[in-house]
């Protein structure tokens, strides 16, 4: 069954068929102010913290057709006999004739038809705006005229959304509702919810006059309370019962009559859901947001941005699922990921629940780079906080108060206190922006260590250099018994979480592709000292690396503790791992001969017609001793699923040694846009990237999950536009370095860099894979693969010439 469509002239999803196998999601606003809207117009919504200033109470666990956070009811005839429905189809569940939910850049707008009324509601948040925003327009299809009546609703969440599913006791006796009248019959209803000294106040109102509203939800449902909300009582009354509710499961309902719709009539009435500190201060904004003209420029502006920040780089490549995704949801994925880290998704619900991590935010800044770097520094500085004087990094943290802290480490006593990975991660980070920005002044600007005194100042101030050197040391510094890092809590897997004395082949591929950009960006500034000290750092895990892991076919994944291997021919479960096979070619640490019979052994083994496992095969039973990968069944998430942040891994080691047919496979087989046609086996959106997909071990072999917040975003980004189309930026200029399928005949990409455009025009007549013989730059031609610093400002064509 087909769930929808792709319209890429209006850059939309169209989804026709509101019971999709799980709710499919977009994202509106910012962390800032704002959250997710469903398929069916649920909404989660929050103001600068998904945990801690939650607005509406959306519990993903529910079952699809049941209200969640935000509906709207339509009511067609007069008080001698009503019909009501829900043009968003959830929670009424009644026929319809017509559905689309159109997934925007930053709207959703919910179209249908029931009864023949034509029902077209637009949802955003405005740039950088503070409230919601539902924009309905309502049309009488009807031959005859129709009365009607316009009802939307929310729920409350107490804004400590973990408190407001543990406390029943003070939660609900701290909410409180309160109506503001204004002139013309228009009204504010706020709500109010407290702890200890805070208080937060929320307000929904529309720019129409209201004759009645509701606060209480028991009285909403009506029948003591056990009414429902697919048929509310009260909306068989003709007004609600204006009751300002003082306790109880807030909610917030505006009766709207819009009087009698003549046929193709249409009225339009505009929605706000908002929070501030003091409602005078929202006054304002409200006032603004009721003009239907502010809105028509708001939802312009955000258009706009959602333009220029896609302009920055437009592929045209044979694969049309590919432009598709590249052009569009792609780096659309990049930049919501970035804004959300994995704060808040159907699958992550606020900071508990992850939060920012320092190696996620890591490389979801990689992915925004080409679109708008200061945003990417500005998070790459956020982290370097969080970095300790030792090198390693703490593992989350929360953005607001800038605490951290040492993640899943934290429950299991006996383990490390660390991770790995994490402050490798901003090696590459760092680096990627300055080779896309050329701003090497940042390495110089100072940024405190983590570690604070009594007074909660910082220990130690270093500059953004000298935070990469102590990344390295640390690593360095932290061997094991085969002179490969240390393992930590755990490394990129999360789950594998080993005794104190594990080593990491992973790690170990990470160190050597951060040491590969030091020693580059070493070069690039003039220190030859430095430069030739990380390359002998390099050489010496390089050889580490070759000694002691590889196992005839592949390389092993860990020693454990013991000094037993693990990813390893001898091993009955989890033989062979896939990072330790791609991590070996990036890292470049693998000799030709060993790169080649990896990748064949990731091919052979992992790969599968929906994507590359993360392992195989998968164990089958927990074992205390090698952690959590182990609580999972065969061929779920890292326990031998596909998991996808993997796979663009395996696409770039692929192009690395020049295999583009293999690597465009790899590319074409997880794009989410080819997924439309199986959309009842995979179930997730069509227009992102899940984090994982149940392996061929697992009985649902197919099935996605996790959409939207996965590092999958970044990665099959970097790999597509700078491994596949081959243009990356680089200290020295654009490189162009393609490695494509032999049955390309080129492509084209417009690529802004440095001030610059370049239209690119790649031209394969030969059918190769990889290589570039001649570059022109404006019709001349440029020595060797690197278009050099533009002078700015201006548009170049350039002329690549495979062969
Ligand atoms: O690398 C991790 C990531 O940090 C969080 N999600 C799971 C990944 C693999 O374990």
């Amino acid at each position: 069954m087909k769930y929808g469509y792709f319209d890429d002239l209006q850059k939309e999803y169209v989804i026709t068929e509101p019971r999709t196998p799980v709710a499919w999601i977009n994202y509106i606003g910012t962390i800032d102010f704002g959250g997710f809207v469903d398929q069916t117009g649920g909404a989660l919504l929050c103001k600068g913290d998904p945990a801690l200033n939650r607005i509406i109470k959306y519990i993903p666990q529910l079952p699809g057709g049941e209200f969640k956070g935000e509906t709207l009811y339509i009511r067609i005839g007069g008080a001698s006999g009503y019909k009501i429905f829900s043009p968003f189809y959830v929670p009424t569940l009644d026929h319809y004739d017509r559905y689309e939910c159109h997934v925007g850049l930053g709207y959703m707008k919910i179209i249908s038809e029931f009864y023949g009324i034509e029902t077209e509601v637009t949802i955003f948040v405005p740039l950088n705006g503070f409230c919601e925003i539902r924009d309905i327009c309502i049309t009488n299809l009807n031959k005859e005229p129709v009365q009607l009546d316009l009802i939307p609703v929310i729920e409350y969440t107490h804004f400590d959304a973990l408190k407001q599913l543990t406390n029943a006791d003070w939660v609900p006796q701290t909410m409180q509702s309160k109506i503001i009248e204004e002139a013309e019959g228009r009204k504010i209803l706020t709500q109010y919810a407290f702890m200890n000294r805070e208080h937060r106040v929320n307000y929904f109102t529309s720019n129409h006059p209201i004759s009645s509203f509701e606060s209480d939800r028991k009285k909403f449902l009506g029948n003591h309370g056990y009414g429902t909300w697919k048929s509310p009582e009260s909306l068989n009354q003709d007004e609600l019962s204006n009751y300002e509710a003082l306790r109880g499961d807030n909610i917030g309902a505006l009766m709207h009559h819009l009087g009698v719709l003549q046929s193709g009539d249409r009225k339009r009435v505009i929605t706000q859901l908002g929070q501030t500190a003091k409602i005078d201060e929202a006054i304002k904004d409200i006032h603004k947001y009721r003009d239907p003209k502010s809105v028509d420029k708001a939802l312009a502006a955000l258009k706009q941005f959602w333009e220029d920040y896609l302009s920055k780089a437009v592929v045209n490549t044979p694969d049309a699922a590919m432009n598709r995704m590249l052009n569009i949801h792609n780096p659309r994925q990049c930049y919501i990921t970035k804004n959300w880290a994995r704060y808040l998704s159907l699958y992550q619900l606020g900071f508990g629940a992850r939060g920012i991590g320092f190696r996620d935010s890591a490389q979801d800044a990689m992915g925004i780079l080409g679109h708008a770097p200061e945003e990417g520094r500005e998070l790459v500085e956020m982290l370097l906080h969080v970095q300790n004087r030792n090198g390693s990094a703490m593992h989350q943290l929360n953005p607001l108060t800038m605490e951290a802290n040492a993640g899943d480490s934290r429950e299991m006593e006996d383990r490390p206190k660390y991770y790995s990975d994490d402050h490798l991660w901003i090696v590459l980070a760092v680096c990627a922006y300055m080779k896309e920005t050329g701003n090497m002044g940042f390495l110089s600007k100072k940024i405190p260590f983590y570690e604070k005194d009594r007074e909660e100042k910082p220990l130690e101030w270093g500059t953004v250099l000298e935070h990469l050197r102590r990344a390295i040391e640390f690593t360095r510094q932290d061997l094991g018994a085969h002179g490969l890092p240390l393992l930590g809590f755990a490394d990129w897997n999360d789950t594998v979480n080993l005794p104190y004395g594990a080593e990491s082949v992973f790690t170990a591929n990470l160190y050597g592709a951060a040491l590969k950009e030091m020693t580059e960006l070493m070069e690039y500034l003039g220190d030859a000292v430095s430069a030739r000290k990380y390359h002998g750092y390099y050489q010496e895990m390089k050889q580490n690396v070759n000694q002691c892991c590889w196992d005839g076919a592949w390389y092993i994944r860990y020693f454990d503790d013991k000094g037993d291997k693990i990813g390893s021919k001898e091993n009955d479960k989890g033989k062979i791992y896939v990072n330790a096979q791609s991590w070996s070619v990036i890292s470049g640490f693998a000799p030709y001969d060993r790169a080649v019979k990896a990748l064949i052994s990731v091919n052979k083994l992992l790969n599968t017609t929906k994507g590359i496992k993360l392992s195989y095969p998968g164990y089958s039973g927990y074992e205390p001793e090698k952690g959590g990968i182990t609580t999972y069944p065969p061929g779920a998430k890292e326990n031998g699923g596909i998991f996808l942040h993997s796979n663009p891994w395996v696409i770039i080691a692929e192009a690395m040694l020049g295999n583009g047919n293999q690597a465009y496979t790899y590319y074409t087989q997880i794009n989410p846009a080819l997924k439309n046609n199986i959309i009842d086996e995979y179930e997730c959106e069509p227009y992102c990237y899940p984090q994982n997909i149940l392996g061929d071990e697992h009985p649902q072999f197919g099935l996605a999950r996790n959409s939207w917040l996965s590092g999958t975003a970044s990665w099959m980004y970097q790999s597509a536009v700078k491994y596949l189309l081959g243009i990356r930026p680089s200290y020295g200029g654009l490189i162009i370095d393609p490695c494509i399928p032999t049955d390309w005949q080129g492509f084209t990409v417009t690529r802004h860099f440095r001030n610059a455009v370049f239209n690119i025009n790649v031209k394969n007549p030969e059918g190769i894979s990889k290589g570039v013989k001649q570059i022109f730059l404006n019709g001349n031609e440029i020595e060797g693969q690197t278009i050099p610093i533009p002078d700015g400002g201006t548009i170049y064509d350039v002329e690549a010439i495979m062969g």
